[in-house]
């Protein structure tokens, strides 16, 4: 691997926000691709850290310095992905489920829909059922994504989904679903109609779902 994108995965590791954005600036000045520093220096690292969390070999103050290193660093990463001059591809909602905080995951999905000609709206994190469909009927969206990364928020991907076919609107909306608990068998489970284990297949699934609705 690249030595500055290795440095930069250690730095997420190690929670040093304060030189993330210079290791990132770094690799990509190294001429790595945005992508490929997203995903060997921030992702890889994520995962890392979130096993070492879960064997409690680090805690929650770890946890948050590392969590900081990944914002820092994205924030310096997801501006130098270009955006495409496609005619737009079609209109999609991206949030977190309620009661979830975590955006790192959401926000590379968001950045790599609108790269791809994707107009987007960003609800944020913690999202509560209500604002997804509002949102969905104000922009008229063709996809509703949306992200949960822990098992107690799962529920809130089922819950939009819910509340659709309550209200008769089920079929108006794609509802795609993604973030780390979240795998195919649960979305079908829930009745979603796309899942993706990373943000460039959800973009790809993304297409192909809409392609498909449109015939
Ligand atoms: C960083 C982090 C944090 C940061 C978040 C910072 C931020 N601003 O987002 C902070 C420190 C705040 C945090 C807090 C907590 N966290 Co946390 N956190 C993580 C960590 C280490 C990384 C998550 C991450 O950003 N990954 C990187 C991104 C790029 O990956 P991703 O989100 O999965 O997204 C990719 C794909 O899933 C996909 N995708 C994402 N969304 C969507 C949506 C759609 C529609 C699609 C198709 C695809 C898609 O595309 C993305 C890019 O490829 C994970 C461990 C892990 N391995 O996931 C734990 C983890 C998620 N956290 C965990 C926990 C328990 C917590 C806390 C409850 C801790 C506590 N005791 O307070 C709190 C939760 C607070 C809350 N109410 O939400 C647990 C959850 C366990 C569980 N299964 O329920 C994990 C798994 C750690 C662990 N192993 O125990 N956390």
């Amino acid at each position: 691997m690249n030595d500055s994108v290795n440095k930069l995965k250690e730095a997420v590791i190690k929670g040093d926000y304060k030189n993330t954005p210079d290791l990132a600036r770094e690799a990509l000045e190294a001429g790595v691709s945005p992508i490929e520093v997203l995903k060997k220096g921030i992702t890889d690292a994520a995962t890392i850290v979130g096993d070492q969390f879960e064997r409690m070999e680090i805690y929650l103050p770890e946890l948050m310095m590392s969590g900081k290193a990944m914002m820092a660093g994205i924030d310096v990463i997801l501006p130098r992905i270009s955006s495409s001059d496609d005619v737009i591809k079609g209109r999609v909602v991206v949030g977190t489920a309620l009661g979830d905080v975590h955006e790192i995951g959401k926000n590379i999905l968001k950045v790599l829909l609108i790269a791809s000609g994707f107009e987007v709206s960003d609800l944020g994190v913690n999202v509560p059922t209500s604002k997804f469909i509002q949102e969905a009927e104000r922009i008229n969206a063709d996809i509703i994504a949306i992200s949960a990364l822990m098992t107690s928020t799962l529920g809130g991907q089922k819950d939009v989904i819910d509340y659709l076919r309550e209200t008769g609107k089920r079929d108006k909306y794609i509802i795609m679903v993604g973030g780390g608990p979240t795998n195919k068998q649960w979305a079908d489970t829930i009745g979603a109609d796309g899942f993706a284990e990373s943000a460039p297949d959800a973009v790809r699934e993304a297409i192909r779902l809409i392609e498909e609705r449109r015939g």
